[in-house]
């Protein structure tokens, strides 16, 4: 085994080692192929040659070590000691220590050495080799990227990046099959693109001229899973569902109060959501706090100026009836019932609208005294117009308490129940919650969470927030993150000063919304 093992290595290490005349033409290199440049520039800088027989074998899949030990060469990143003795261990570890790859992607102990090197990490290494730093727009490159939710989070920067310097074009279908592996000769492809945007002798793509006006705008179609894909939703058991009763997850932006953030919640912004990956968004008309109670019609025009403008890019909305302030939605319940009969009325043929009639009852507020009667009321109002919407309902504490919902939940179909966390506060127990919940067969909606603190601030609490929306995932449950605003708060999805009517880049995102734009695909 051991003395396989060597002439194996010696093979392979033959196969990349220069050799004088490597330049003669490989039989196996078709002449005017897609790949016979990069083969021949990449053999004629001495970065690796033939086979012994003196086949190339384009199409034969890279290993780990065959990718690394290439990269290497063509960075000028020399071997370091290693203990392993496959042949190119002090590749590999010299990489490893130049922190282009995890432990845990390529193991040093060298069980995955020979193995085929996923293309996602690929790229990685080949970014973090040759274009540190390069910039990443996610909502211009995902976009590109047919099957971008294939794609691991933690790859996301590289390959957006890679995308964004024209290294990586995708394939025929615009897949770039981000766990598949990589042959010969589309590992040549890509290591000499990237070390000639590196070297500057290929201009990025669309860097030249540098636009100094923003792009016009364009329509996005929802990325995926938008409302011409899955039609009227309906609730079966616990599972929103599309039109055909398969499975739907929602995950989106909520909007800030519109009476403070309203620029976020038109055109543009929506547009770059959806652009980003989103198939919801949520607009949160305060009825507080100088909202709706003190500017019906400014704040019901705003409301269905933005639904409009989500109904236009495919994606669900939701219409929120923001209470905070005011705890108890049944002070308020003639006019809830004014404002949501009328829309319901206006949009009984949209499948697109959600009614979640009490954000987040408070203070005094009881289920069976206050919530549950106040839903009753509405389900019913808004049913006379839409029979078939879905309606969110909220609970005490400020939409935590699903469980009492869970032990006396109201009548009726497309129901279903909201539960908000902030991760810098709410953790296991809430998540305990959700499962007894949804175990007493109550449809759960996480209508709101941030990324913060409960206050809005706090944090950025990432780790946490990532156990929650696995956590979410893994039970189907759909989500609007709370808030697509450029308010200084850590909460906030933009960084103080972004336009609301252009393209946005990653470095108009804040922490939090690199986060939560990179887990709209899931
Ligand atoms: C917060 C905003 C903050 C604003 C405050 C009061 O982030 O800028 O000053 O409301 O209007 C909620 C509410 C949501 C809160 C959010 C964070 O639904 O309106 O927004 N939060 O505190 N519930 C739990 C947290």
């Amino acid at each position: 085994m051991r003395k396989l093992t060597r002439t194996l290595a010696a093979v392979l290490l033959c196969a990349l080692l220069p050799v004088q005349g490597a330049l003669a033409a490989f039989p196996d290199v078709e002449p005017g192929s897609w790949y016979e440049e990069a083969v021949a520039q990449m053999a004629g800088s001495g970065l690796l040659t033939g086979y012994p027989d003196g086949t190339f074998q384009p199409g034969r899949t890279i290993s780990a070590a065959e990718f690394v030990a290439i990269t290497a060469r063509r960075a000028g990143l020399s071997p370091v000691p290693a203990q392993s003795s496959h042949w190119a261990a002090g590749y590999l570890q010299a990489a490893l220590q130049a922190g282009w790859y995890d432990w845990d992607e390529i193991p040093p102990t060298g069980e995955t050495f020979d193995r085929p090197i996923p293309r996602q990490l690929a790229v990685k290494i080949l970014m973090r080799a040759l274009l540190p730093g390069a910039p990443w727009d996610y909502t211009a490159e995902s976009a590109k990227i047919r099957d971008f939710s294939a794609l691991d989070g933690r790859y996301y920067q590289f390959v957006l990046g890679a995308y964004g310097a024209g290294v990586v074009t995708g394939d025929a279908n615009g897949d770039f099959r981000p766990k598949d592996g990589l042959s010969r000769a589309e590992a040549c492809t890509l290591i000499l693109r990237a070390g000639r945007r590196a070297a500057g002798t290929a201009p990025a793509p669309g860097a030249s001229p540098a636009p100094e006006t923003p792009p016009p705008a364009q329509a996005v179609q929802a990325a995926r899973g938008g409302v011409s894909q899955h039609g009227w939703l309906k609730v079966q058991g616990t599972q929103l569902c599309g039109e055909d009763g398969a499975p739907v997850v929602l995950r989106g932006m909520s909007t800030h109060g519109l009476q403070w953030y309203g620029q976020f919640a038109c055109g543009q912004s929506i547009r770059n959501t959806a652009g980003a990956g989103a198939n919801l968004f949520r607009v949160a008309m305060y009825t507080g706090e100088g909202g709706y109670l003190s500017q019906p019609g400014a704040m019901r025009r705003q409301a269905i100026a933005a639904v409009d403008a989500a109904i236009e890019q495919d994606l669900y909305v939701i219409l929120d009836w923001h209470i905070l302030s005011d705890g108890n939605p049944m002070d308020h319940v003639t006019e809830a019932e004014a404002f949501f009969g009328d829309m319901a009325e206006r949009y009984q043929d949209r499948p697109n609208v959600i009614y979640e009639i009490c954000n987040e009852p408070n203070g005094g507020a009881s289920w069976a005294g206050d919530i549950k009667p106040y839903a009753q009321r509405l389900v019913k109002t808004i049913r006379a117009r839409s029979p078939r919407a879905v309606i969110l309902i909220g609970s005490s504490t400020w939409s935590q308490d699903i469980h009492l919902a869970a032990a006396d939940p109201v009548e009726g179909e497309n129901l279903m129940y909201t539960l908000h966390f902030y991760a810098g506060t709410h953790g296991a127990e809430l998540r305990s919650r959700i499962d007894s919940a949804l175990g007493q067969g109550l449809p759960v909606f996480v209508s709101e969470w941030g990324t913060s603190r409960a206050d809005g601030s706090g944090g950025v609490f990432l780790e946490e927030s990532a156990l929650w929306l696995d956590f979410l995932a893994e039970r189907g449950i759909s989500w609007a993150n709370w808030s697509l605003c450029d308010k200084d708060e850590t909460s906030a999805a933009l960084r103080p000063g972004t336009p609301p009517g252009r393209p946005w880049t990653q470095a108009d995102l804040t922490p939090s919304g690199q986060f939560v734009f990179s887990r709209f695909a899931g």
